[in-house]
């Protein structure tokens, strides 16, 4: 019977068609499913935190307004990639506590810090960008649920990045020393962003199951080389540069040549070493700890509910 399960497993990736949850699924499809939904879900959690940080101090009523929408948005990620992760059948409680005990990875890009309004632009423009060119595939990801979910956070990001484009245009186009705050976002920005699309493909041990399996369509670096091409273009119309003097296409490899990344870095801010690791966690350890009453409160009221239909 197993093997008729796999049969069919197999037959309906090989179509293109969806796996659902009631559907039979090898054990590993849906433990590095539950990984890389949960890991993402956690992203959009911790990622609210840099731009939370600028509401207070966004500089007029209505850069204030779009961002707090912006970051609510990511809260509603967050819940329903949490959702759809909990159809593999992992329950949310477990999946927070992965997080809180530092045992699930998140994105390294939210380990850096956001210094001043300049980064919202870029973390807008950079960080949302990167988020699309990487998630616009996985809107065709084998997995329903997660395929699903893609498509409407994909359309909230797109307005994500124009709003970070945006800010870095009025910058670009204000005093020098704004143009100068946009220019130094973006060259802190810049690397950070190419690394959240992973290792290098030669040192990425999930990439060849996740293809073969159709939850990824592209490897790591194909990508990154798409966004890079992307950005190369956009920041000419930004007037500002790229910190990478010889970023190029190269017409007989085709592909864009961009300068090595800094891999050491990146492992130790994946290791939970990073500029801002422990500030994320224990900032998101105090808001489940603040949010106690309203989890007890909702389930004296499921109590409750329960016991008036027993009546
Ligand atoms: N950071 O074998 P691979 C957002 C880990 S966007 C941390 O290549 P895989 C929107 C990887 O998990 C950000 N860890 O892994 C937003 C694995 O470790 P494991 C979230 C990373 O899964 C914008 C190991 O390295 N987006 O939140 C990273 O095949 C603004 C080996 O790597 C997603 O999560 C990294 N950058 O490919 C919100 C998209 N890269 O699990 C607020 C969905 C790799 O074996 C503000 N995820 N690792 O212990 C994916 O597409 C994939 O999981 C990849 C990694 C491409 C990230």
């Amino acid at each position: 019977e197993e093997q008729q399960s796999q049969s069919r497993f197999d037959a309906l990736i090989g179509d293109d068609s969806r796996i659902e949850p009631r559907d039979w699924m090898p054990e590993p499809y849906r433990k590095t499913l539950t990984r890389q939904i949960s890991q993402h879900a956690h992203s959009e959690i911790i990622g609210m935190q840099p731009e939370a940080n600028w509401i207070t101090r966004a500089p007029s009523l209505k850069r204030k307004s779009i961002l707090m929408a912006k970051v609510q948005d990511e809260a509603g990620h967050g819940l329903y990639l949490y959702s759809a992760a909990e159809t593999l059948g992992t329950e949310r409680d477990e999946l927070n506590d992965q997080l809180l005990t530092g045992r699930a990875k998140y994105s390294s890009i939210f380990n850096y810090t956001a210094r001043n309004w300049a980064d919202m632009g870029a973390i807008g423009w950079l960080v949302d960008g990167a988020a699309i060119a990487n998630q616009v595939p996985l809107c065709r990801a084998s997995y329903g649920p997660y395929g699903r979910a893609m498509v409407r956070v994909c359309k909230e990001e797109s307005f994500h990045q124009r709003q970070g484009f945006e800010i870095l245009l009025s910058l670009s186009r204000g005093t020098e020393k704004q143009k100068q705050m946009a220019q130094d976002a973006i060259n802190r920005f810049y690397e950070p962003s190419l690394m959240m699309f992973g290792p290098p493909d030669d040192q990425s041990p999930n990439s060849a199951q996740s293809m073969a399996w159709k939850i990824k369509r592209f490897s790591n670096d194909e990508l990154r080389q798409r966004f890079v091409g992307m950005i190369a273009e956009q920041v000419k119309v930004l007037g500002l540069t790229l910190p990478d003097e010889n970023l190029h296409f190269d017409e007989e490899k085709k592909q864009w040549i961009h300068k090595d990344l800094n891999w050491d870095e990146f492992m130790n801010v994946i290791k939970g070493n990073g500029p801002a690791n422990a500030q994320r966690l224990e900032r998101r350890r105090e808001a489940h700890r603040e949010g106690a009453w309203v989890r007890e409160a909702a389930t004296a009221y499921a109590a409750k509910q329960e016991q008036s239909e027993v009546a």
